[in-house]
Order: structure tokens, then sequence, then C-alpha cells
């Protein structure tokens, strides 16, 4: 008799998938950071969760070397306008480096990489 027991476990997935699940949070890096011989250089970017500024976040971007190892520098962002947040980053070298950007508020958290080209900036 396994026919009656499928039909409510079908709903029952149906109704997981469809609830519940959080807004997506997107990330953008707006101004990228350049590398700065001996400087910090700002780099900002933007959460948006539905469409909408995503508020309150604590977040961190990692950046190490594609190619190369420098190690890993850590920056920790703040929040300068509803989910416009900035840092600084003092980079050894311009060139292709993996950033990979950890947002979190309470429970919902999200881990994103990217890669990115670091120009000179002076
Ligand atoms: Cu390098």
């Amino acid at each position: 008799m396994t026919r009656p027991a499928l039909i409510p476990l079908c709903l029952l997935a149906a109704l997981l998938a469809g609830c519940g699940a959080p807004a997506r949070t997107d990330v953008t890096l707006t101004r990228p950071p350049v590398f700065l011989k001996g400087e910090a250089a700002p780099l900002t970017l933007q959460l948006h969760s539905g469409g909408a500024p995503a508020s309150g976040y604590a977040v961190t971007a990692q950046f190490s070397m594609a190619r190369m190892d420098h190690g890993q520098q850590e920056v920790t962002l703040k929040e300068v306008a509803p989910g416009t947040y900035t840092g600084e980053v003092a980079l050894p070298m311009g060139g292709e480096w993996d950033v990979t950007v950890n947002v979190t508020r309470d429970r919902d958290t999200l881990e994103q990489t990217l890669t990115l080209r670091v120009n000179d900036g002076g």
C-alpha cells in the first residue's frame, strides 16, 4: 500500500518549497578597490534583499590573489547608508583578486565569491 502515502508526501514537498524561503540577497560591488602602493583604498558594495536596500548586516570581505600567494586581507565594512557598506583595503599589488563577501544578520547569512580585476590607482 504505497500509493496512499505518496500523495501527502508530494503536498508536503510543495509546501516546503513554496513557503519560508528567505528573500534573495544580492551583493553588488559598486566601487571596487584600486591598488595604491603602501596605502589603503576604499571599496563600496550594496546589498539588496528582494530588490530593496538590505540594512543591518555585518559585512566582511576577504581578498586573496587569484594566482599568487599574498595571504588573505580581511576587511570589515561599515554601513554608511541603507544597504551601502564601505571599507578600506591595502592590497600588495594590482591584478586578479578573488573576493569572498560574507553578509550576516541574525540567521540570515550569505557568502559570495567574485573575481575582480584590481587596477593601479596611482
Ligand atoms: Cu600578486
